[in-house]
């Protein structure tokens, strides 16, 4: 168990003494050699992933955050979460915890962690008791959906995460919403040496008994499973583990509202995925010349077809033939039957975790219309960078980019500028701004990933000619066709990445055919009317299919709009090694990422900076009533107010700096404190009142 008292290092690195990225580095080897994984800048938790199991996490450990001033206490997560959850409940301000590193630095954990604290800390009603289970179902549901193994990560986030939670004015989680921000779906049909697919086929495999197994026509060996192979064959996560998690992600499924029959419907999805995965195709000559194909192993489409409810005669048709026209079918060679067998199976699955987000979202939806405030927990996927990257590494490294940008933005540049606009003393802080890089990814007319957009743009090689024309010679990319034919790389703010330019049009467009759709809605199995509405044929608004990399730009953007209007926290979780071993601290690692991250300009402006700005007159409405010359009424200007407002408290002058519109405060404690003056001050104004009503009755 963490004891409060044996702290080592300075728990704080704002008070290092002398401050280098040598101290500040050693500072955290030292610290994490004795457990503590947790350091401070200001209000900003530095994590290290221990890669092992600490007793840092309880009930009791959580009891010792609870309504303490913040970081009196050691450095945890819990310190993090009690301070968003303070701001929410007595500024009523909407908060965001967002958790940043790159593959396997440990976001995902620290969410976890946020979302237990949320929930021990909330009231014990049984309305709160069923959300906060649902909340943490949901977790539960989408780690086995929509993460998997990589060369990174034994648990790596496959999509990109946004749990919002709300709260009423008891500070008591009434309902939630998830986002979710572009699955990894090529894994399905695509895996790399040392991964694995989606954790839900093992469990599934492991854990369902055999009467389930024989209804779904599955074998529990996964070696049977064609989309489940790779040279490595996972073996860092075990059979025992994937049996044991499927019960709970059943119980998840249960607790979540899903119906006995939804829950083998989705199974039923799943086993298709697998025996589609399954089918070979064997090139055939039609009379006529032309190239077809046949399936060799058609006793897995039959069993397809059964499972899907539907005629053997659709499916096939979809699989070997295309329509060229209404009506008129040409057929497919082996090779391409391959390439829409593979789309069909990771189209499935990509829906099926959609339509799961929708149900989970029904799931944990308020009921409440009364005000609402939100605490959002943000967990991206981390940056990537592997022997080989395709388009779903540039879109992850795309989104690592503009949220890199959006803090930078916050906690660097615009403070500098507000600092020198407001008059105050300030030295220049040196950081790297990614802006450039952004702007590469995203130019309106020749970004990376606007030139896909392109419409007479079909090919990749056409692609790759647009990129060269429009990209070579920008300092953060290069284009090298002697020594990497078919790839760029750009220079990222954590890292060089080269990625491969196959498949990208095709990725990126992410087009079904009219006739997929058609036929999968007309399969009996119910599931498959909501995974392809627009497949009905009595629908008539066809919506415009938006590609990728519009998608995520437009849904990002909205993402970091709406965190621009909140109080963020921050949790940066650093990886201290690449072979996932405990105690391993590994310097140029740990460098590199703490350079990349700026964490040394961080600690830089809080040193000299200030925790919370407030125009005098919003602090003066605000606190008024704390000091006896300046409540009820201040006639003076809001400057003066405040002035002899703060020198009526108890807290040093030191803490407040005075700007030409607004005053600086340094450290969040003094904003605690002044919020816990105002609440005492009401309480008593309250009493107050009480008694002179009772005087008049
Ligand atoms: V990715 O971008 O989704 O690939 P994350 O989310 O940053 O990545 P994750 O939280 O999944 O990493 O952590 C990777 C692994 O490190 C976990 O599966 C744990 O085995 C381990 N880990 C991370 N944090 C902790 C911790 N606080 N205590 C113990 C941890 N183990
Ligand atoms: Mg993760």
């Amino acid at each position: 168990m963490l004891s409060l008292n044996q702290e080592v290092g300075a728990w704080d690195t704002v008070l290092l003494d002398p401050l280098t990225e040598d101290s500040f580095i050693g500072n955290l080897q030292q610290r994490f050699k004795r457990d503590h994984i947790y350091t401070y800048i200001g209000n900003v938790l530095v994590s290290i992933n221990p890669y092992r199991k600490l007793a840092l996490y309880s009930a009791d450990l959580v009891e010792s955050y609870v309504k303490k001033p913040p970081f009196q206490l050691p450095p945890h997560i819990y310190g993090v979460a009690e301070s968003a959850y303070r701001w929410l409940n007595d500024k009523s301000e909407n908060q965001c915890i967002i958790v940043t590193g790159e593959s396997g630095a440990g976001k995902t954990e620290a969410a976890r962690i946020v979302l237990q604290f949320l929930v021990l800390v909330s009231g014990e009603s049984p309305e709160v008791k069923t959300i906060n289970d649902r909340l943490l179902q949901a977790n539960t549901l989408l780690e086995a959906f929509g993460n998997a193994k990589t060369m990174k990560n034994d648990n790596a986030s496959r999509f990109g995460k946004f749990l919002d939670i709300e709260f009423d004015f008891r500070g008591d989680p009434i309902g939630g919403h998830l986002t979710n921000y572009f699955l990894d779906k090529a894994r399905v049909t695509n895996l790399g040496l040392h991964d694995r697919n989606f954790h839900i086929f093992y469990q599934l495999l492991s854990g369902a008994d055999i009467h389930l197994l024989k209804c779904l026509k599955l074998q529990r060996n996964a070696e049977q499973y064609a989309i489940l192979q790779t040279e490595s064959n996972h073996p860092t996560v075990t059979e025992d583990d994937d049996k044991k998690l499927f019960v709970y992600t059943k119980g998840a499924l249960e607790i979540l509202g899903f119906s006995p029959s939804d829950i083998v419907d989705i199974f039923r999805v799943l086993a298709v995925i697998l025996k589609l995965g399954n089918l070979q195709f064997v090139p055939c000559n039609n009379i006529d010349g032309t190239d077809g194909c046949t399936i060799s192993n058609d006793y897995e489409l039959f069993e397809v077809c059964e499972l899907l409810l539907a005629d053997n005669r659709w499916i096939q048709r979809i699989l070997i033939s295309k329509q060229i026209e209404d009506g008129v079918l040409t057929d497919l060679s082996a090779i391409e039957a391959t390439k829409v067998k593979d789309t069909l199976c990771r189209t499935l699955y990509s829906r099926l975790f959609t339509w799961l987000i929708n149900r989970i979202n029904d799931s944990i939806k308020s009921k409440s219309l009364g005000k609402r405030k939100f605490l959002g927990v943000l967990d991206l996927y981390g940056f990537e960078c592997f022997n080989t990257n395709s388009f779903e590494q540039l879109i992850i490294n795309y989104c690592n980019e503009k949220l890199h940008q959006f803090m930078i933005n916050i906690c660097v540049k615009e403070e500098q500028e507000g600092m020198i606009k407001e008059g105050l003393e300030w030295t220049k802080i040196e950081y790297f701004n990614n802006l450039a890089i952004c702007q590469l990814l995203e130019h309106e007319n020749h970004g990376i990933l606007s030139l896909l957009e392109e419409p007479h743009i079909q090919t990749d090689d056409e692609y790759f000619t647009r990129l060269e024309q429009c990209c070579s010679g920008h300092t953060h990319c290069l284009i090298d066709e002697v020594n990497t034919p078919n790839c760029f790389q750009i220079r990222h703010f954590a890292g060089t990445v080269t990625y491969k330019i196959k498949t990208f049009i095709e990725k990126n467009r992410d087009k079904l055919p009219k006739e997929h759709s058609r036929t999968m809605f007309k399969c009996e199995l119910k599931i498959m009317q909501e995974l392809f509405p627009e497949g009905n044929p009595r629908r008539c608004s066809v919506k415009r299919p938006v590609s990728k990399a519009s998608q995520i730009q437009v849904s990002l953007n909205a993402l970091l709009k709406n965190l621009g209007n909140r109080q963020n926290h921050y949790i940066r979780c650093i990886k201290p090694n690449e072979t996932k071993q405990p105690k391993l601290f590994e310097m140029p690692l740990v460098q590199h990422q703490v350079r990349y991250m700026c964490l040394l300009s961080t600690v830089q402006i809080w040193r000299s900076g200030y925790c919370q700005k407030m125009p005098f007159l919003q602090f003066l409405c605000r606190y008024k009533m704390i000091c006896p010359h300046t409540w009820p009424k201040w006639r003076g200007s809001p400057i003066e107010g405040v002035s002899v407002l703060i020198r009526g408290l108890p807290i040093p002058s030191a803490e407040f700096t005075f700007g030409r519109t607004k005053l600086f405060i340094r450290s969040p404690r003094t904003v605690f404190e002044l919020e816990d003056f105002r609440k005492k001050r009401l309480h008593d104004l309250a009493l107050l009142i009480q008694k002179i009503w009772r005087g008049y009755s």
